[in-house]
């Protein structure tokens, strides 16, 4: 990944030294990981093109201190159940996966109902790199930076009414594309959702491209949601709608497993998944278990959502 210069960062912006950097740190950090950059993240280990290059407006102000897990392991370990179970090879086999022409449709309780086209998108929101971490409920973890823009903003725009209290996402159906979709392993297509007070927390957001570039098609490409304080199974792939809801919706893990899965799924290391722990985790790249932070480490900036909510029965 190529470390871009800091002067997007104000210091009005910085408001939380945890989670965002000033620029003398931040200019420690890049000299400091250009240094030890080893193997992966080499140029020459990647498939770039001049045409995968995204152009990235303003460097978000929401960046984790730690060192990027590598484009390769992010673009070659994945989850991606409409084309395989397995979490290797969905590079190759989404590689001929097109999303051009792509549209998403918004609709339900908003005031713009409206279908819209990816391209379209992508000029009307200005796009920003987010350095987050990455958990998933199967223990494993990684700190990708994402490029994309906040749900919120995409929310504010359709004017949602308050009849809008949760917002559902649906993956594309397409099995002639997905050969996942053509065995019975979820009810398909794949379908996520988010509190509506979730939805547009400023944390939360819908992801185009990841180190510099657009998105991998193993990555969810050409939109997919990121929320960095849950379980990686919320941040729904290839999304092609977009539902202003009143009642809460059943969502593709929570059907298929409810109790191994629930709506919230908050990255919690105190409520263990019912077959494995879920107090450690391993950084893709490491050996070393690391401890899992609440929240995924995003409690200061999340935990006022869940105040009063009893985490061990809503998880
Ligand atoms: N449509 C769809 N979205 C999905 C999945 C999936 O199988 N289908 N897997 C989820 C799970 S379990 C994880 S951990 C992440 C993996 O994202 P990554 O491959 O970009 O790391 O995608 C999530 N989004
Ligand atoms: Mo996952």
């Amino acid at each position: 990944m190529l470390i871009k210069k800091p002067t997007g960062i104000k210091s009005s912006e910085i408001t939380n030294k945890e989670l965002y950097l000033n620029r003398r740190e931040f200019m420690a950090m890049a000299a400091a990981s250009a240094l030890t950059r080893v193997g992966g993240d080499k140029k020459s280990d990647r498939k770039a093109g001049a045409d995968k290059k995204l152009p990235v407006a303003k460097r978000g102000e929401y960046i984790v201190m730690e060192k990027n897990t590598s484009f390769r392991n992010v673009s070659t370990y994945n989850n991606y159940y409409e084309f395989t179970t397995e979490k290797e090879g969905i590079d190759e086999l989404a590689k001929e996966f097109r999303t051009r022409p792509w549209t998403v449709t918004i609709k339900g309780h908003v005031k713009n109902p409206s279908v819209i086209d990816i391209d379209k998108i992508m000029e009307m929101f200005p796009l920003e790199e987010r350095i987050y971490r990455f958990r998933c409920v199967e223990a494993w973890s990684m700190v990708i930076p994402w490029i994309g823009f906040p749900l919120g903003d995409l929310i504010k725009r359709y004017e949602p009414s308050s009849k809008a209290r949760f917002v559902k996402f649906t993956t594309v159906l397409d099995p002639a594309q997905m050969p996942g979709q053509r065995r019975q392993i979820l009810d398909w297509p794949y379908v996520e959702a988010l509190r509506i007070d979730e939805a547009v927390h400023p944390l939360t957001i819908l992801s185009v491209g990841m180190y510099g570039e657009i998105l991998p098609n193993q990555n969810g490409a050409p939109l997919r949601l990121i929320v960095p304080w849950k379980y990686g199974f919320k941040c729904i792939k290839s999304i092609v709608k977009i539902e202003f809801v009143e009642k809460i919706p059943v969502t593709s893990w929570v059907k298929a497993n409810p109790a191994e899965y629930g709506f919230y799924a908050n990255v919690n290391p105190n409520v263990d998944h019912p077959r494995w722990s879920q107090a450690k985790e391993r950084r893709i790249g490491e050996f070393r278990k690391r401890k899992t932070l609440m929240f995924n480490g995003y409690s200061e900036q999340v935990a006022y959502m869940y105040k009063g909510m009893d985490l061990k029965r809503l998880y």
